[in-house]
């Protein structure tokens, strides 16, 4: 890597050889002459987990003993992927491991492959969080992390015959090397039963005392893991929660011949932390979900708790010295379990309790999509949560009264701000909760806080007009440039210089005169090429389709949803196909299209989506007259990992979900940092990607967010009537719908493609003739190369301040108040 020199320091070497040795030897019992490519990652693993141990502890004793504020992050994702590298680049070592692997014969890049991702997230909310932890770390903030440490990551993708089937998932296969089980740090979670008010004394003004007597408890046990910033500059805990049953194993059940009996409770606790659930912005109105998201609120608030009380002897503080932040409503009844812990547990009135709840808990919201708001079920709550259900009655009261008193009785607006929704069945509305219980509520890029006040919130807004703030998301530069792209960095730092690492914020601007010069967009151009020879060799070596390096790589990845329509993608695709066929000796711009995401496993349309994709590639890939102007490949599993090797081999980055649907999307940073222009709707943080870089440097088409709203509203959309005007999408849609690319099931696409000219909910039809034009100025800009690199240099140059750090910032001064 580049922050090093290429020659680490001899000593430092022979050390962390000798600890990589001893750690073999003695950590895994293996002699280095036997140790298979496994056994040295562990090892090497192991080593750089003792690197950080020392600065860990010294961080957590300096921060306790200077009574600093502390943030914890609650979120049911954590999507993290490898972690050595990371580490060992935050650390500083990579270049040290590197060479004193080679030493002792051992590549470090075969051993590096072989760490699974851990992949506890679904996509962009996951990944956030992790980006998070990272630059919390960087910039020093004292902070826990709290989610669950699920057996299954993630399913893997694999495609059979074009169809996805989800696998399972098994990064702990091995063991996980980064962790410290805490088996003395455990909490017993309740759920279900009932609860006795126990009557005050006559003329109490207090509440009367509580007790939940729950019907099954689970025991939540932590595991530790270290997540270390940039320059080792401190290390912070990501804490895991596992579930396990409270009671051992039934031994006189078992004996008794009731083998199944006698573990069937360990099963149903621990199916808690089994499995994370493959949702994006859809609901997963499950009851183990459910589970989940008390299981592991509880413990990180019991947690949290106990720690505030250990040093400060009182919970009366709590808001000076705890900052709560609840990604999404996932972690959303914690307001409900705050309370409950204050006012039941620890003798707080109850008007105190909530001035203490508010103070500490503020909350990111991640989406307006209505299907993805969270209710539960009135009576589901009552079931596996009596008591929360009850104080959230409690809390809803005391809100509806205090606007009552002040002079709101619009029933309308009482009924939109409520916490119970009352019609189809009354359900807890998880955003109306998480918002009530927080002082700050934050949106992830400007154009969704703005839609956050005058959409999902905007009553709610009305009346606290002063809680909704934007934070604009961020991505950390160590992984998604330094570790992915060492090719890059290197040549930026060789024309900023060695500080540019540090403060890629202000400093990626100095390379903005560097655009202008023929022989700096040379390089930058080669560092690309080198990027996608990788690329090719790897879709090579995974499908057997053979790319062209020098042609244009056009890459849509990320979750497969309707609104981020990958299908408008696939139409031009088919479009550019059927122009290629009727002119193949025209001028046409070598195009290789890349796609890749999972689809949620009940997610029908989107897993149809994916078999169009291979379907399409299939045919395009096949057909000599197309003489591979047009490939189109869809690499499966999308991950961290994989991610990292796309992203830095892309031309060009495709955004261009329905405008006001995307909250914020982080891969349009990613993409941008590594130099890959940008075709874009005006959604989420594209538009404010557009102030920094400037929109001649983008290729931003289509409706805006209003123009989508408006025609909504008037209900005057029709995409049949935009299909006739354009006869080329007409083609496009017959040949797909007729069966041109599922000749062995000629109706496969029937449904899909009249749901377009019916409905078309995501207004495909409606921008497709402005992306068609947006992708032909892609090309003019294409064949003129100087004009590419300019702004290719100008995308990277410019996006510094995308870095999470920023964000991370923000977040601190405004919301957290600990910097
Ligand atoms: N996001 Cl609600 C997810 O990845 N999963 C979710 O369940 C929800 C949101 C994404 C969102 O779609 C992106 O636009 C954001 O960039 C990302 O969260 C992080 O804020």
């Amino acid at each position: 890597m580049t922050q090093e020199p290429t020659n680490a320091a001899a000593d430092e070497v022979s050390a962390f050889r000798e600890s990589v040795i001893s750690k073999l030897t003695y950590s895994i019992g293996k002699d280095p002459e036997h140790a298979s490519d496994h056994d040295w990652f562990e090892a090497v693993a192991l080593a750089t987990r003792d690197r950080m141990i020392d600065q860990w502890m010294d961080r957590t004793r300096e921060g306790y003993r200077q009574g600093k504020k502390r943030v914890y992050y609650l979120s049911l994702e954590f999507l993290i992927g490898r972690l050595l590298t990371d580490s060992l680049s935050n650390l500083g070592l990579l270049e040290v491991a590197r060479e004193a692997l080679a030493g002792v014969d051992v590549d470090f890049e075969r051993i590096r492959v072989l760490e699974p991702d851990a992949a506890l997230g679904n996509g962009g909310l996951g990944r956030l969080a992790a980006c998070f932890m990272e630059s919390m770390a960087t910039l020093g903030i004292a902070s826990h992390g709290y989610g669950i440490r699920y057996d299954h990551g993630l399913f893997r993708q694999a495609i059979v015959d074009g169809w996805q089937h989800e696998q399972t998932e098994t990064w702990l296969n091995f063991g996980n090397p980064w962790e410290f089980e805490r088996p003395e740090v455990t909490y017993l979670i309740g759920f279900g039963g009932h609860v006795v008010a126990m009557p005050q004394e006559s003329g109490s003004q207090e509440q009367p005392k509580h007790f939940w007597h729950w019907a099954e408890g689970v025991r939540a046990i932590a595991y530790d893991t270290p997540v270390v910033g940039w320059r080792g500059a401190s290390v912070n805990t990501l804490r895991l929660w596992r579930a396990r049953a409270e009671a051992d194993f039934h031994l006189e059940r078992f004996n008794a011949g009731d083998h199944i009996g006698a573990v069937a409770e360990e099963a149903r606790a621990e199916s808690i932390s089994r499995v994370l659930y493959p949702a994006d912005s859809t609901e997963a109105g499950q009851e183990l979900r459910l589970r989940q998201e008390y299981f592991f609120v509880a413990a990180s608030l019991q947690d949290l708790l106990r720690r505030h009380l250990d040093q400060r002897g009182t919970l009366l503080n709590l808001p000076e010295f705890a900052a709560i932040q609840l990604n999404d409503t996932h972690p959303a009844i914690a307001v409900a379990e705050l309370m409950r812990l204050l006012v039941d547990v620890h003798d707080i009135p109850w008007r105190k309790a909530w001035e203490l709840t508010v103070g500490t808990l503020s909350y990111t919201n991640h989406t307006l999509l209505p299907e993805a708001l969270e209710t539960w079920p009135v009576g589901l709550m009552e079931r596996l949560l009596p008591r929360h259900m009850q104080i959230i009655y409690l809390i809803n009261a005391q809100h509806l009264d205090a606007l009552r008193e002040r002079g709101i009785h619009d029933l309308d607006l009482l009924r939109s701000v409520s916490l119970i929704q009352e019609d189809h069945g009354r359900r807890v509305r998880m955003g109306n909760l998480a918002f009530l219980g927080s002082h700050c509520v934050n949106g992830v890029s400007a154009l969704h806080t703005g839609l956050m006040r005058e959409t999902v919130f905007t009553d709610l807004h009305s009346l606290y007009p002063k809680r909704i703030s934007n934070k604009t998301n961020g991505i950390t530069f160590r992984r998604w440039l330094y570790q992915s792209n060492p090719q890059l960095t290197q040549l930026l730092v060789e024309h900023v210089g060695e500080e540019l690492l540090d403060s890629p914020e202000t400093l990626l601007r100095q390379l903005e005169p560097f655009a202008d010069q023929a022989d700096f967009r040379a390089r930058f151009a080669a560092q690309r090429r080198h990027n996608k020879q990788l690329l090719a060799r790897m879709i090579q070596e995974r499908l057997g389709i053979c790319v062209d390096p020098t042609a244009l790589f056009d890459v849509h990845v990320k979750r497969i949803h309707e609104y981020k329509r990958q299908l408008l993608n696939l139409l031009h695709t088919v479009a550019l196909y059927q122009a290629i066929r009727s002119d193949p000796g025209g001028h046409w711009v070598p195009r290789v299209k890349i796609f890749a995401g999972k689809a949620a496993a009940s997610y029908h349309t989107a897993k149809l989506i994916i078999k169009l994709t291979n379907d399409i590639a299939r045919t395009i890939n096949d057909d000599p007259t197309v003489r591979g102007l047009l490939k189109v490949v869809f690499l499966p599993n999308y991950n961290v990992s994989l991610a990292e090797r796309i992203i830095p081999a892309a031309d060009l980055s495709e955004q261009i979900s329905t405008a006001g649907l995307e909250a914020s999307g982080t891969s349009n940073m990613k993409f941008a940092l590594n130099g890959a222009l940008t075709i874009g709707t005006l959604d989420g943080a594209n538009v404010e990607m557009a102030e920094q870089i400037g929109r001649e440097h983008m290729f931003i088409f289509g409706m805006t967010a209003q123009e989508v709203e408006a025609r909504k509203q008037a209900n005057e959309y029709n995409a049949e009537a935009t299909i006739i005007e354009s006869p080329r999408l007409n083609e496009v849609l017959m040949a797909i719908r007729n069966g041109a690319f599922s000749s062995d099931d000629p109706s496969r696409y029937t449904a899909l493609i009249d749901g377009l000219k019916w409905h078309d909910t995501f207004m495909v039809c409606a921008d497709f003739e402005a992306y068609w034009k947006a992708q032909l100025d892609v090309e003019a800009r294409w064949r003129d190369a100087d004009s590419w690199w300019r702004s290719a240099v100008l995308n990277t140059a410019r996006t510094g301040w995308f870095s999470s750090d920023r964000t991370i910032r923000e977040y601190a001064e405004e919301i957290w108040k600990v910097l």
